[in-house]
Formats: structure tokens, sequence, C-alpha cells
């Protein structure tokens, strides 16, 4: 049932909870990745660590299927699912669990796939092969295992002249001609000038006139793989060992195994660690970083990073511990965010670090961020501390420009206050005080005590309004007759602690004030500040209009006017209103509806007497009013039979 239920996830190919960070794919353990690049797209094909079930030894490798995931970007993967399953081979242990490191070539326009299994018959390993007509299968696999190999870790290269050659261990790195059916080999052969010491995972490749095989390797007794190569003129040796590609993993990870590819431009390595099981090196996760070369063609050293490649969204979380330099040690200042999440070691589901500035003055970068289209935008961050501190977020260094100040106050002991308290997580909000332009780098900055920070986005506000320039052709009603164009005046605070004011006698008294004082006062002109705004939905949000111009959203009363213009005269017409909260209309300067109490805005709350809309310009005016609510209106004019009436162009006065 279970399986059943993967099959069909797996068959809809699944765009996995992935990020432009190491590791790559958080979903499922992933190891010894192939990465290629077919029709235009990455494609990886790794191994597929899993907790080994009841029966089998629980410290060792323990694989039995192989995914395949693309990506156009590096940064979102998509799982296409199972390819090949232990269960499937047919020369294979249905309970073998040894599926290790596979490989994937294109020749002739079909897609062959390299992979070692444990056989039915006999020990150790043999390597099979599947074919497909695309690169995400579906694969149909040999029958038998290609004869004369035995061992693992199989890799093709496809030689500029359509000649495959297959690398592969066992006993030492060995190689051999593919046959034109790439399903057979000529005789194979050791490699020669390679470096004593344990070696694995051979992967070979041609760059310009040069060949290179790269493979794991023990350099010291005792000691952990490195990545290291050597090059020759010919796919087949001898080699020239040239020495490391990258050092043994800074913790106890054994293995490391890996990938070259060159995309659009750029070359990668895939490689892999156990950064989501610190405690077993059985189950790793692959990464990527950048690789480029020397003049002479030799393979600069890769150091790897937590950032990775690829851009990430200013709109996504950003996983602000993934860094790309920092002021201070990472050792004890990057944790897990929760202690469970080391403790199992096997955890697939592993909840992510956080980041710790340790003080005033250390700062951390993280590269390569894209702002762009946002316009309207807020910081929203999850962070921690102990006491009172500020952090700031920067652009491209720990002296550049400001792009937010987030202020952490916690209060009191821990278990004393709901919110805040110190030590605790906080997902905090921070307004922009300045927005960068494209991709850029961002910096924090701690300003005062030390502060733990899990992540960090920026969120577009959503838009409510668009201003309308100076001579913008007039508009109409919407589909429902609703007006959305307004001239709208900054709101006038009110204090009113309860609606419950809201009677007929009162709301006159106070509208007729406050249209004393803004229409009357000083002639024709009003006073206040206007602006000219087409609503983005049917009902005209006064509160999101207020907070737009820095007012606040509730207790107030607003001013909003507009002109219907009439290509005839339209009669028997009726304005029919809805507001949050009480509201007054008039049109051509004559009271027309008035709504009173506290209410809710709801469409056509309130219907007029029958009315005539003037050919020309007639002015619409209301004003609304709140206390502790949120304003907004609605408002259209309907006909004898309560349909929109919709044949005229509204515009500002
Ligand atoms: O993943 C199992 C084995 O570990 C691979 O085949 C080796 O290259 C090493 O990474």
């Amino acid at each position: 049932m279970k399986k059943t239920f993967l099959f069909l996830c797996y068959a809809l190919a699944l765009n996995i909870r992935c990020w432009a960070q190491n590791p790559i794919i958080l979903d499922q353990f992933t190891a010894d990745p192939t990465a290629r690049v077919f029709n235009g797209k990455i494609y990886l094909y790794p191994s597929h660590d899993i907790v080994p079930p009841a029966g089998q030894r629980q410290d060792w490798f323990c694989m039995e299927d192989y995914h395949v995931f693309s990506s156009e970007n590096l940064v979102d993967w998509t799982d296409h699912g199972v390819i090949v399953s232990q269960e499937r081979v047919p020369w294979g242990k249905p309970d073998g669990y040894s599926m290790w490191a596979p490989d994937c070539v294109e020749k002739g326009g079909k897609y062959y796939f390299y992979f070692p299994n444990a056989p039915r018959e006999g020990r150790g390993f043999a390597i099979g092969v599947a074919v497909a007509d695309h690169p995400e299968g579906p694969f149909t696999l040999e029958p038998d295992p290609i004869k004369g190999v035995f061992g693992i870790d199989p890799c093709v290269l496809v030689d500029a002249d359509g000649q495959a050659y297959l690398y592969w261990s066992g006993r030492g790195i060995r190689g051999a001609r593919l046959k034109e059916d790439m399903k057979a080999i000529d005789d194979s052969e050791e490699m020669q000038g390679l470096p004593e010491g344990f070696k694995e995972g051979p992967f070979a490749f041609r760059r310009g006139d040069w060949y290179y095989l790269t493979f794991p390797w023990v350099r010291k007794e005792k000691g952990t793989e490195t990545l290291a190569y050597a090059m020759s003129r010919s796919p087949l040796g001898p080699w020239d060992f040239k020495g490391i590609i990258m050092a043994e993993h800074a913790n106890s990870c054994w293995t490391n195994h890996h990938s070259f590819v060159e995309y659009q431009g750029q070359w990668y390595l895939f490689y892999h660690h156990n950064d989501l099981s610190p405690q077993d090196d059985k189950r790793r996760s692959v990464c990527i970083d950048r690789v480029t070369f020397n003049a002479d063609g030799t393979i600069c050293e890769v150091k790897p990073s937590l950032r990775g490649v690829g851009v990430t969204p200013a709109t996504s979380r950003i996983q602000i511990d993934r860094l790309s330099a920092a002021s201070f040690p990472l050792d004890g200042h990057l944790s897990p965010v929760s202690s469970s999440g080391t403790s199992d070691a096997t955890a697939i589901a592993f909840p992510g670090w956080h980041v710790t500035l340790p003080q005033k003055g250390s700062w951390l970068r993280y590269d390569a961020v894209d702002f762009s289209g946002l316009t309207d935008a807020y910081l929203v961050v999850c962070a921690k501390a102990d006491a009172n501190t500020d952090f700031f977020v920067r652009e491209k260094s720990p002296k550049g420009k400001v792009i937010a100040k987030v202020q952490l106050t916690v209060t009191g002991a821990q278990g004393t206050f709901r919110r805040n308290r110190s030590g605790q997580w906080l997902t905090l909000t921070a307004p922009l005080s300045h927005i960068p332009s494209g991709v850029t780098d961002l910096v924090l900055t701690c300003e005062g005590t030390g502060v733990s920070i899990d992540w960090l986005q920026f969120k577009q506000r959503p838009r409510y309004f668009s201003p309308v320039p100076p001579k913008a052709k007039p508009s109409t009603p919407d589909d429902q007759g609703f007006i959305r164009r307004w001239q709208l005046m900054e709101p006038l605070p009110q204090d009113i602690p309860t609606n419950t004011v809201f009677t007929n006698t009162w709301l006159r008294q106070t509208f007729d004030n406050a249209f004393r004082s803004t229409f009357k006062a000083q002639g024709a002109k009003p006073k206040g500040k206007w602006h000219t705004l087409d609503s983005e939905t049917y009902n005209v949000r006064l509160f999101r209009f207020a907070e737009k111009y820095g007012q606040q959203s509730y207790g107030n009363l607003f001013w909003c006017q507009t002109i219907i213009d009439c290509p005839t005269d339209i009669e028997g017409v009726r304005l029919a209103a809805g507001s949050n909260g009480a509201s007054r209309w008039w049109l051509n300067d004559e009271e027309v509806l008035l709504l009173e109490g506290d209410r809710r805005m709801v469409q056509d709350d309130g219907v007029s007497r029958r009315l005539t809309l003037r050919k020309g310009r007639n002015l619409l005016r209301c004003a609304v009013i709140n206390g502790p609510g949120l304003s907004d209106l609605c408002v259209r004019f309907v006909n004898e039979q309560g349909n929109p009436v919709t044949n005229f162009s509204v515009q500002a006065p």
C-alpha cells in the first residue's frame, strides 16, 4: 500500500523542498552525485541512502533504489521519482540494498544508466545498464550485468568522436572501451599513474584537450577520503597525478564522491557530506560548489561551502546560517535549530541550523539574494536573544547601506511572560529603509549583545491601491458596477473609544463640522493631503490607505470624492453603499444616504431614494468614520431591477 502510494507520488514528479544552499536536497538522503546536462537542464543521478531496515547492518551503506532529479537553476530541483529499484533488476539480489554510485550518459538519443548492485549469484558487485529515451526514464533494464566488470562506481565518458569509455572501481581504478551498443566492453585495464592508497568513485571527463580522471582518495593512513585527480592527453591514460580537489571533510564523514559538470559557462563540483545526519556518515547529502581551472588546466582546490550555488529570492526564507563568510569562527556558533535534529542520527526531516552573532561588531555575509520586483516590502526575521539587542541587515559589506534595523525586545525571566521571552525564538517584523535592486549580498551586523538568527524573509506588501497619474484616462465602474477610482484625503484622526456614539444626530454634527473645516474654511480648495488612487478591490480599504501614508489605521475620519461622468441623463438610479463604520453620502452636494451605527461593510447595505445622474460631471462625495475598527467602503449605482449601472466613466475631481 505504502509502495503504491509512493510510486504514484513519484510518477507525478515532485517539486521537492530544496534551497539554494548546501546540502541541496532535504527530504531524503542523497550521495555519490553524478550531474549531467541533457537538453539544457541539469540532471542529477545520486545514490539514495536510506535508514537500514531491521535485519540489515545498521552501520553500513543501505540503498534500495535510484531517483533522478532535474533543475534549470541549480536551486529548484524536481524529483522525478524512482527510476530503478533493486527488486526490478533481473540479475540482482532483490534485497541486496547495494545500489551504490551510478552514472547516466546520452549517446545517439538514448540514455544509458549504469549502476552497481549485488548480483543474485556470487559475492561482491556487478555493474548493470538500463536504457531510456528520456533522461528521467522510464528505463528498461538489461537482463544481465556487463560481462567482465566486477566492482562499483561506474562512470562513462563519451568522447568527441563518439567512442565511449567505462571506468569503475574494483581492485584499483579500471577503464575499458565500451562497445558501440554501450552494453559491453573490450578488455579492461588498471589505470596507471595514480597514487598509492585507497581509491574509488572514478569520474572521468574531458575539457579541451585534457582528460581528467578524478577520484576519492585516502591519502594518509587512517585518513578519510579526499577528492583527487590526474590528467592525461588520452582517455585511458597513462595518468599524471596532480593532487587534491577537495581535502578530507572537517568532520569524520569517511566518504566523499563527486562529479564535474559545466552548465551555462560555469563548472560545478557536485559532492556529498553528512550534514543532515552528523552522527551517521552512511546517510549522506549532496552539495554543490563552483570549481575553476588554472590556465594550465589544473584544478583549483575547492573548499566546501555552506552557501553553495545559485541565487536566493529575497522573498524566500533565507537560511542565513548557510552563510558565505563570517567575522567569527563557526564552531559553537552554528547549531541545529533543535537538539533533536542532531541526536537522531538518521533524521530525514532535519530541522535546519541557526547561527549566533556572538557580540557587538560581529558580522556574517550571505551572497546572492535577488530583490528584483520588490517595491513596498518589509522584513520578517526568526531570531532569539537573551537580552534586548539590535542587529542590522546591510547591503554588501559590514559598513554597507542599511536595509533594515531589527530590534529584539525580550522581557523578563523564562516562564514569566508569554511573549518575547528571553532565549526563545521570536518572529519579528521590521520596516525597510532601503530596498536593493537586483541581486546583491546581505551582511548582518550585530549592534548590541549576541543574537541568534534562524532565517529571514522579505515580504512584499499586498497592493491595495495604484496611484493615478495626473493626465490618466477616465476609468469605468468594474463589472459589478463598483466605483474604484477615488480622490482620498489622508484621514483626520478621531478620539472615539466606542462606536456606540454613531447616532444620526452625532454623525450629522460631526460630519458637518468636519465638512466645514475641510471644504469651507479655505474657499473652494479643500484642506488636507489628497491622493487620487484606483482601488485594487471592489471595497476601498481606507485603513490600508491610512497605513500607506503613515497614519494610524483605526480612529479616523476619511473624506472620499470622485466624479461620475455620464454621456446622458441616467434617471431612476439608486446609490447602494456599504461602509465600516458609519458613513454619509452626497451626490452633487445633496445628502443622499446616511449609514448610521457601528457597522461592518456589507455590499448594498444602504440604498438611496431614486436619483438622476445628470449628463456630464456629477460629484459623488462621502465621509467614513470609525473608532476602534478598520474602515472601508463599497459603492455603486443600481437600476430599478437592482442591477448595476455601468454606462458612465469615473475620474478624479
Ligand atoms: O555510496 C556507497 C559508496 O560510498 C560509493 O559507491 C563510494 O564511492 C562511496 O561514496
